[in-house]
């Protein structure tokens, strides 16, 4: 009787601990608009400028204004492209290294405002930021730091110039979620440094909800490589002492480090094609379904956000091959992550709270009791279910703790591993490969460096 009562004491108080909704977070944690960033999961890039008619990846700077002309731009198409295939953000090249303007900026001549598009009264920037309200995406600006055209660029008035620029793009466009601050330099600014920190501080004044995009953050991380793949391994929290834009070493931005003393997560920017810019000749090369599907588990399935680069062709339309490469995109998500068969699965051991795993809420999560730096957590399918992939999201709010994990099925009475894996972080999809059928299938948290929590355990 009394072993009962002091049995099922123990059982309350550790049900209560599992339950607990606010266990500490770690010290190094998100920002609400870091963490509305990662929520995010796909992202589009736009890179449309006089490069897509002079058929270059990189201009020179003495592009003639006249050479632009989209004969039938139209940023809704980009706009309704984006939100099909899920994504939340569109980034558009402002600027790209060539100096020339897609919006009619009072700082130089070198912009849509010499060109024949629109009789010289277009501005791209302000119909993709009106067809992202009209159509709920969010805008985001690329502004080169390397201008091949502008006279002072290699002087130090070159950052005012600079700052001129961005005040204009940070003013007159409405809300920019995320400024892209890219490194590269001219060979000619060998003796000038950019100010980097002048063009945080204004972005912080201007628009403090935005967040910006380097190799080092202070908002998102480049993930090291252009082929939109973060490291198996890979933690939102990295140390910046001794790097700078330009300056970081790639193979650290694609783990990231599990003693990072900031959190900034990896962004993962590919093209949907070979370029950045639109070239005829690589409208064979769009990337199949197949490979964009495969970059999207090593990107958002791998706690990183696909940047997916989808350039407006001559016509300023994003190409049908690419629009249909997207489609298949989607559908491939949807055929492989489109029905959780764990939604609601109740959770074995009577001690834990499943619902909260298993709710279908990435805000809702289950904690081990507190301090406890491992756990096992078993659902119960209910009937035989074939599972092709495992979900497994962290709640990020509270920082990244899992170090390592391994999930394992119930086959005919025995626990069998089907994978393992290091860090989990926002979002970590798991394509078994060796599709099983079970009715319960667990997940063992073998170490993580706080309380282990988890969001959701989803099956597929
Ligand atoms: C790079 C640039 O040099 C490429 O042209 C492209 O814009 C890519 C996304 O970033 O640094």
């Amino acid at each position: 009787m009394r072993t009962t009562f002091l049995f099922g004491m123990a059982l309350a108080s550790v049900r209560m601990a599992l339950a607990q909704p606010d266990i500490p977070a770690n010290s190094v944690k998100p920002t609400p608009a870091q963490l509305r960033y990662q929520q995010q999961e796909l992202i589009g890039f736009l890179h449309v400028g006089v490069n897509t008619f002079s058929d270059r990846e990189w201009g020179t700077g003495n592009e003639s204004p006249a050479s632009f002309n989209p004969t039938a731009l139209d940023a809704r198409q980009w706009v309704r492209t984006a939100k099909e295939a899920g994504m939340k953000t569109l980034i558009i090249t402002a600027k790209h290294h060539d100096g020339f303007c897609l919006w009619p900026s009072k700082y130089t001549e070198h912009s849509v405002k010499n060109s024949p598009w629109r009789g010289g009264k277009g501005d791209v920037v302000r119909e993709l930021s009106d067809a992202c309200r009209a159509g709920g995406v969010k805008l985001g600006i690329y502004l080169s730091p390397w201008d091949m055209h502008e006279p002072t660029y290699g002087t130090a008035s070159y950052n005012q110039h600079y700052l001129n620029q961005l005040r204009e793009l940070l003013t007159n466009y409405g809300p920019v979620a995320e400024l892209w601050m890219d490194g590269a330099k001219g060979e000619n600014a060998r003796n000038m440094e950019y100010d980097f920190e002048a063009y945080r501080k204004l972005i912080g004044e201007l628009q403090p909800q935005a967040v910006i995009f380097s190799d080092v953050g202070p908002g998102v991380r480049w993930i090291g490589n252009e082929n939109g793949f973060a490291g198996e391994t890979c933690w939102s929290t990295i140390r910046t002492d001794g790097m700078d834009i330009g300056k970081a070493d790639s193979k650290y931005l694609n783990t990231g480090d599990p003693a990072g003393d900031k959190w900034i997560p990896g962004e993962c920017d590919v093209s949907i094609r070979p370029g950045w810019f639109y070239h005829a000749a690589e409208d064979a090369k769009v990337k199949t379904p197949a490979t964009l599907f495969d970059i999207y588990l090593k990107s958002v399935g791998r706690n990183g956000t696909l940047l997916l680069n989808l350039p407006p062709d001559k016509r300023g339309l994003i190409k049908e091959e690419d629009v249909a490469a997207l489609r298949g995109l989607r559908s491939e998500i949807r055929k492989a992550f489109g029905q959780n068969k764990a939604l609601k699965a109740p959770v074995a051991e009577a001690i834990i709270d499943g619902g909260k795993l298993t709710d279908g809420d990435n805000n809702t999560y289950l904690a081990a009791a507190n301090g406890q730096k491992n756990a096992v957590m078993t659902l119960n399918l209910g009937k035989e279910q074939l599972v092709r992939y495992v979900a497994l999201q962290e709640p990020i709010r509270l920082g990244q703790r899992v170090m390592k994990f391994r999930v394992e099925a119930k086959q005919q009475g025995t626990w069998v591993p089907l994978a393992t894996g290091t860090t989990i972080g926002y979002k970590r999809l798991l394509k078994l490969e060796k599709p099983v059928t079970a009715r319960q299938v667990r997940v063992v948290i073998e170490e993580a460096n706080n309380t282990v929590a988890l969001a959701e355990f989803s099956v597929y």
